[in-house]
C-alpha cells in the first residue's frame, strides 16, 4: 500500500497522467481510503507548485496538474455514493476575491455534502459582500474561506470585516483553508484555519454543537 502512496507522489510531480491513473485505480481496488490516494496526490501538486517557483516548471504544468487532479476526482467519486440528504444547516464555502484556485474547495464541499451537510457554494474569485448576502440568505453560522493565493490573505481579511461591518460577525465562525497557517489566520482574524479537508466536517459538527444549531 505504502508503495502505491509514494509512487503517486513522484507520478505527479513528473505530471505523469498515466501512470498517476494507474496508481489510483489499483489503490482503490486494493481498498485505500480514496482520501489517503488524494492526499499523496495533493503533496504531488506541492512538488509541482515548488518547480513553478523555481521555474523548472511553467504555468501550462499548473494548468496540467489540475487537470490530473479533475481526472482524478470524476474517478474516485465514480464508485462513491453521495449522501445527499440534508442533515446539517448550511455551510457557505467559497475562494476569495483575485483567487480562482478551486479544487481543494470542491474536495472540500464533496466531503461535507457526504456527511450531511447543506452547502452553498459560491465558486471561485467571491467578492466579501457575496458572502454577506450568503451569510444572510441561508442564516448560515459558518463561513469557510479557501484560498491559495498571497493575495488571498487580504480578501480573507476583508470578508471577516465585510461580515463585522454587517454586524455578523459574532454569531459567525470562519474558517479558512488552502494555503495557510497560524500566522494567516490571525493575519485575517479567522477563528479557525485546516489544510486537511477530512477534518472540517468534525469541526464544522462541534462549532454547531456549541452553538446549540444541532445537538
Ligand atoms: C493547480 C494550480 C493552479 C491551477 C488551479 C486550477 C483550479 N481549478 O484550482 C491554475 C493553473 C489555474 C493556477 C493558476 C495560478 N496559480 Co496556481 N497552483 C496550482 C498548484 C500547483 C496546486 C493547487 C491545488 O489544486 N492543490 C491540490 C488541492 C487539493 O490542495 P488545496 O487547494 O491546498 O486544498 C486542500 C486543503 O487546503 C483543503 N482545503 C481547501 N480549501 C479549503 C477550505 C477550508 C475552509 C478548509 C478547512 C480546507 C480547505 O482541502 C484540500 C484537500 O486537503 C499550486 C501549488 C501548491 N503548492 O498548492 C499552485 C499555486 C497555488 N499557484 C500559484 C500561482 C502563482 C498561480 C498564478 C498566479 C500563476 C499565474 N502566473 O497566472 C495563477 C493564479 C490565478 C489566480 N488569480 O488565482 C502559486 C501561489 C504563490 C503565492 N504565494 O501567491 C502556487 C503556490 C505555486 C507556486 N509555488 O508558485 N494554479
Amino acid at each position: 500500500m505504502l508503495k502505491i502512496q509514494k509512487m503517486l507522489v513522484g507520478a505527479m510531480a513528473r505530471l505523469d497522467e498515466a501512470m498517476v491513473m494507474n496508481l489510483v485505480t489499483q489503490g482503490l481496488k486494493m481498498g485505500i481510503n480514496p482520501y489517503v490516494l488524494l492526499e499523496e496526490i495533493r503533496q504531488g501538486t506541492d512538488r509541482v507548485g515548488e518547480l513553478y517557483s523555481k521555474g523548472e516548471y511553467f504555468l501550462s504544468d499548473l494548468i496540467m496538474a489540475s487537470e490530473i487532479f479533475k481526472d482524478v476526482l470524476a474517478l474516485v467519486n465514480q464508485d462513491r455514493v453521495v449522501n445527499a440528504r440534508k442533515i446539517y444547516p448550511t455551510v457557505i464555502f467559497g475562494t476569495v476575491e483575485d483567487d480562482i484556485h478551486d479544487i481543494g474547495k470542491n474536495i472540500t464541499t464533496g466531503i461535507m455534502q457526504y456527511n450531511g451537510f447543506g452547502i452553498c457554494d459560491l465558486g471561485v474569485d467571491v467578492p466579501a459582500r457575496k458572502f454577506v448576502e450568503a451569510v444572510t440568505l441561508h442564516n448560515s453560522r459558518v463561513v469557510c474561506l479557501t484560498g491559495l493565493i498571497t493575495d488571498a490573505y487580504d480578501s480573507m481579511r476583508d470578508t471577516v470585516v465585510c461580515l463585522e461591518e454587517a454586524g455578523l460577525r459574532p454569531m459567525t465562525t470562519v474558517i479558512i483553508g488552502g494555503l495557510v497557517n497560524e500566522s494567516v489566520r490571525k493575519y485575517t482574524g479567522a477563528d479557525y484555519w485546516a489544510t486537511d479537508c477530512a477534518k472540517v466536517a468534525e469541526l464544522c459538527r462541534n462549532i454547531l454543537v456549541a452553538d446549540k444549531q444541532i445537538v
